[in-house]
C-alpha cells in the first residue's frame, strides 16, 4: 500500500511500486496500465499525483503513452556492454534477437574532411556513404550512417548491406578487425530520426561516433549512429 505518513513523497511511492511491478514481470511489456481514475480511487489518492508517477516513468521509458487510449508498459531496454568490440548482427544474436536493416541510403561519395581524418584518406579517395536503420525483432533501434574506403572494403552491394558488414570484412575479404574508440553524448532526435526511428518529436537518443581499426592499424570506419535511448542502455563493467 501507500503510506502516506511516509516522509517518501506519494508519486515516488506509486512511481516505484509500478516499476517493481515491471521488474517483476507482473506487468509485461504492451501490457495498459490502469486508468489515473483507477490508482487514484484505489489508493486514495489525487490524480495528480498519479499523473506525476506516471510521467516520471514515461520519461524514464518504462511506460508510453497513446492519445485516446492509455498508458501501456514498454519493451525492456537492451543492455549493451561496452566491454568488446562488436557489430549490430552480433550483439543482437547473443541476446537472441534477430537482426535486420533497413538501407536508406548507398552511394560512393568525395569524402568531406571529418571522414578524410578519420580514414586517414585523401580526397581523391571514394568513400562509401551507408545509412541503415538497424532493427532487432523488427523494432527499429538505431539510425546508422558509416563511412568506409571503397579501395579498403571493395564490392559492397545493397544485397550485402542486408547482412552484416562485420562479416563480409572478416569473412569473405579475410581483414582483421583490431580496435575501436567510440564517443557516447546524448541528444534529441532530429527529423530524419523522427522519420527512420519511428519516435515522437523531443525523443531523447544516444548519438555514438565509432573509429574502427584493422589489426595492422588501417582505419576501417567511421560510424555514426543515433540510439533509441528508450530502447538501449550502455554498461560497463569496472574493477579497482
Ligand atoms: C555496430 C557498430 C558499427 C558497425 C556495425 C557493424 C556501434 C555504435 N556501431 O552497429 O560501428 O559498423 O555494428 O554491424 O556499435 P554489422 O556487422 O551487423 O553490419
Amino acid at each position: 500500500m501507500i503510506d502516506k505518513n511516509s516522509p517518501i513523497p506519494i508519486y515516488y511511492q506509486l512511481e516505484e511500486k509500478i516499476k517493481t511491478q515491471i521488474d517483476q514481470g507482473e506487468l509485461q511489456p504492451g501490457d495498459m496500465l490502469p486508468s489515473e481514475r483507477e490508482y487514484a480511487s484505489h489508493y486514495a489518492i489525487s490524480r495528480m499525483t498519479v499523473r506525476q508517477a506516471i510521467t516520471k516513468l514515461v520519461n524514464d521509458g518504462y511506460v508510453y503513452r497513446k492519445k485516446g487510449t492509455g498508458t501501456f508498459v514498454a519493451a525492456k531496454k537492451i543492455d549493451q556492454p561496452l566491454q568488446g568490440l562488436t557489430s549490430f548482427t552480433e550483439d543482437m544474436k547473443a541476446r537472441g534477437m534477430v537482426a535486420t536493416n533497413r538501407l536508406i541510403h548507398f552511394k560512393v561519395i568525395s569524402p568531406p574532411l571529418s571522414v578524410m581524418k578519420a580514414l586517414n584518406i585523401d580526397s581523391s579517395t571514394p568513400v562509401y556513404e551507408i545509412q541503415r536503420v538497424r532493427l532487432a525483432d523488427g523494432l527499429p533501434m538505431a539510425l546508422e550512417t558509416t563511412y568506409i574506403s571503397k579501395h579498403l572494403v571493395p564490392n559492397i552491394t545493397e544485397k550485402l548491406l542486408e547482412r552484416s558488414l562485420y562479416d563480409y570484412v572478416e569473412n569473405s575479404l579475410g581483414k582483421e578487425i583490431g580496435e575501436g574508440t567510440q564517443i557516447i553524448e546524448s541528444s534529441t532526435v532530429n527529423q530524419n530520426e523522427i522519420t527512420h526511428l519511428n519516435v515522437k518529436k523531443g525523443s531523447p537518443v544516444l548519438l555514438i561516433e565509432r573509429h574502427t581499426y584493422l589489426k595492422d592499424g588501417t582505419p576501417l570506419e567511421l560510424v555514426k549512429s543515433s540510439y533509441r535511448a528508450d530502447r538501449y542502455r550502455f554498461m560497463i563493467n569496472m574493477q579497482r
